[in-house]
């Protein structure tokens, strides 16, 4: 089969050497010419501490801990390393928002958790990001209950998965490598 071809070079290939060139720069350029680090933040809005300890019919038994491990090891394939952060404060979880803008993150994964339907402040904090935002959560949460349908975050999200359980995190990590070496 004859792949695309994409300024003379098959459409996939170049996706490849582009994630190559990615992990060997340890960096990538934004699309306004800035550089970026190769980091990624991940962070975890209210009680996800507690996941695989409560609730496992609805979220499942593995703990956050997993998260974090299935979240490297699926960067590390990209090239990228991951600021992996959990809070059930409003105000820390901005503070790491500007944070992964003012150190030029390449990208911001977020499940706001209880905060996806209430924080307009995480929403303006997010609307200041340049980077790819990804929302994540668990659970379909449109096949939940009316109130948790409706997400201020997805307002700034380029993309929202949903409903793949922890695996979403890795999707998103994975579409987000995407996201960043299509501009590179
Ligand atoms: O599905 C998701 O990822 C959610 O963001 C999880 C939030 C919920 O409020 C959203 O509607 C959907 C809840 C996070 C709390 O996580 C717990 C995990 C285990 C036990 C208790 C809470």
């Amino acid at each position: 089969m004859r792949l695309p071809l994409y300024g003379g070079v098959p459409y996939k290939r170049k996706r490849i050497r582009a994630r190559r060139a990615l992990a060997r720069a340890g960096a990538v350029e934004s699309r306004c010419g800035g550089r970026m680090s190769n980091t990624i933040f991940v962070l975890n809005g209210p009680n996800l501490n507690l996941l695989g300890t409560r609730e496992p019919e609805i979220y499942g038994r593995s703990t956050l801990a997993d998260v974090e491990k299935l979240c490297r090891a699926t960067a590390q394939r990209f090239g990228l390393t991951v600021e992996f952060r959990q809070s059930n404060h409003e105000g820390e979880i901005i503070d790491w928002i500007q944070q992964a803008r003012a150190e030029k993150a390449a990208g911001l994964i977020l499940n706001p958790a209880g905060f996806t339907t209430t924080s307009i402040a995480i929403l303006d904090a997010l609307f200041t990001m340049e980077a790819p935002v990804i929302e994540v959560h668990i659970t379909n949460i449109h096949k939940r209950e009316s109130f948790r349908q409706h997400s201020y975050v997805s307002l700034a999200a380029r993309a929202v998965i949903c409903g793949f359980g922890i695996e979403g995190y890795a999707l998103a990590i994975s579409g987000l490598a995407s996201m960043i070496s299509a501009k590179g």
